[in-house]
C-alpha cells in the first residue's frame, strides 16, 4: 500500500452528473502517464461532499471497472451520516478496494470519544483496512500523538492520510508508530515529509503532476536532497500558480488541455472565466 496516490478528480456535466467516459478517461491518464501507484477515491478533490450516496457508489464502481488490479485503490467512505460511511465502505469493499479511509467527523465539534466511536463503529460493519483522514485545517479536529495512538489500536486501522503542516507531529507519529502507514497529504510540503520517512503521499496535483512527485519521493528516499529540492521547487511553482487560478477548476483545466474529458466541477464551485482557463493552459504549457 505503499507510494504515490492521485486523489482522483471527477469528471461532472453541466447538470452535476458524473461524466462517466470522463471519469475513466482521468483514471487511465493517472495509471498511463502520470504513473502512478493508487488512486484515492472520492476524497476532497473528488468533490466527495457535493455529490449524493448514489453517485459516490456510481464514481466506485467506473473507478474499480477502469482501474482493475492496475494499481491500488482507495475509498474514501467518511460522511457525517454514519449509516451512509458504513454502507459506502461495504460497497467499496465488495467490490475489491484494497483499503478504506474516512475523514474525521466534522461539523459538530465532536468529542475525541465520540470520533474514535465513529471508527470502531464502521469497523465493525466491514471487512477492510482503514486509513484515518485528517485534515484539520478544512474539519477543525485537531488530534494529537496519543489520540492517534488509541485510533491505531484497532488492527484495522493501518494509518492515517495526514494533511497538515505540523511537522513536530508528524514526526513524533512516524517515530511512535513505525509500523502504520503515513500519507503525506500537502503536495507542496512532499519533500520535508519525505524526509521524514512517510510511506506515501496523496495529493490532487499529483493527477498532472505525478511523475515531479515521484521523483521527488524517491530522490528523498535515497537521500539526493539537493535533487529533490530542485523539483520539488518546481513543483511548487507549478501548485502556487494552481491555487491562484483556482485549485480543483485548473486541475482539471490543464487535464482538458491535455486531452483528457475532465468536465466542470460541482456547484457552489465556480467555474473558470475565459481569463482562468487562459491562465491554465499558459500553466500546463509551462510546466507540463
Ligand atoms: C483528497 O482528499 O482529495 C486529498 O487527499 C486532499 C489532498 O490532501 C489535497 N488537499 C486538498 O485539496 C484540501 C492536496 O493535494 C492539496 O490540494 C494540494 O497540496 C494543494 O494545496
Amino acid at each position: 500500500m505503499k507510494g504515490l496516490y492521485s486523489a482522483l478528480m471527477c469528471s461532472f456535466d453541466e447538470q452535476g452528473k458524473v461524466n462517466e467516459q470522463g471519469l475513466r478517461e482521468i483514471v487511465r491518464h493517472n495509471i498511463d502517464v502520470s504513473k502512478i501507484d493508487g488512486l484515492y477515491v472520492n476524497g476532497s478533490t473528488g468533490e466527495n461532499f457535493l455529490i449524493s450516496k448514489e453517485q459516490k457508489k456510481q464514481i466506485f464502481d467506473i473507478v474499480k471497472d477502469e482501474a482493475g488490479d492496475e494499481v491500488k485503490l482507495i475509498a474514501q467512505i467518511g460522511a457525517l451520516n454514519i449509516d451512509e460511511a458504513i454502507e459506502l465502505a461495504q460497497f467499496a469493499t465488495s467490490l475489491g478496494y484494497d483499503a478504506i479511509s474516512a475523514v474525521t467527523p466534522f461539523y459538530y465539534k465532536f468529542e475525541f470519544e465520540e470520533i474514535k466511536d465513529y471508527y470502531t463503529t464502521i469497523l465493525e460493519h466491514v471487512d477492510n483496512d482503514l486509513i484515518i483522514y485528517s485534515i484539520p485545517a478544512l474539519t477543525g479536529v485537531n488530534m494529537n500523538l496519543e489520540q492517534f495512538g488509541e485510533l491505531f489500536e484497532h488492527e484495522q486501522v493501518i494509518g492515517v492520510k495526514f494533511t497538515a503542516p505540523d511537522f513536530f507531529l508528524l514526526e513524533r507519529i512516524r517515530h511512535a508508530f513505525p509500523d502504520k502507514l503515513i500519507y503525506s497529504g500537502f503536495d507542496e510540503m512532499l519533500l520535508p515529509a519525505s524526509v521524514l520517512n512517510v510511506d506515501g503521499a496523496i495529493g490532487s496535483t499529483f493527477n498532472v503532476n505525478g511523475k515531479r512527485a515521484k521523483q521527488i519521493f524517491e530522490l528523498a528516499q535515497s537521500g539526493q536532497i539537493d535533487e529533490a529540492r530542485e523539483v520539488q521547487k518546481v513543483t511548487n511553482d507549478l501548485i502556487a500558480e494552481i491555487l491562484d487560478n483556482g485549485l480543483y477548476q485548473t486541475i482539471k483545466e490543464i487535464l482538458i488541455f491535455k486531452g483528457v474529458n475532465a468536465g466542470l466541477c460541482r456547484k457552489p464551485m465556480k467555474s473558470l472565466t475565459d481569463d482562468g482557463i487562459s491562465k491554465a493552459k499558459q500553466i500546463a504549457e509551462k510546466y507540463l
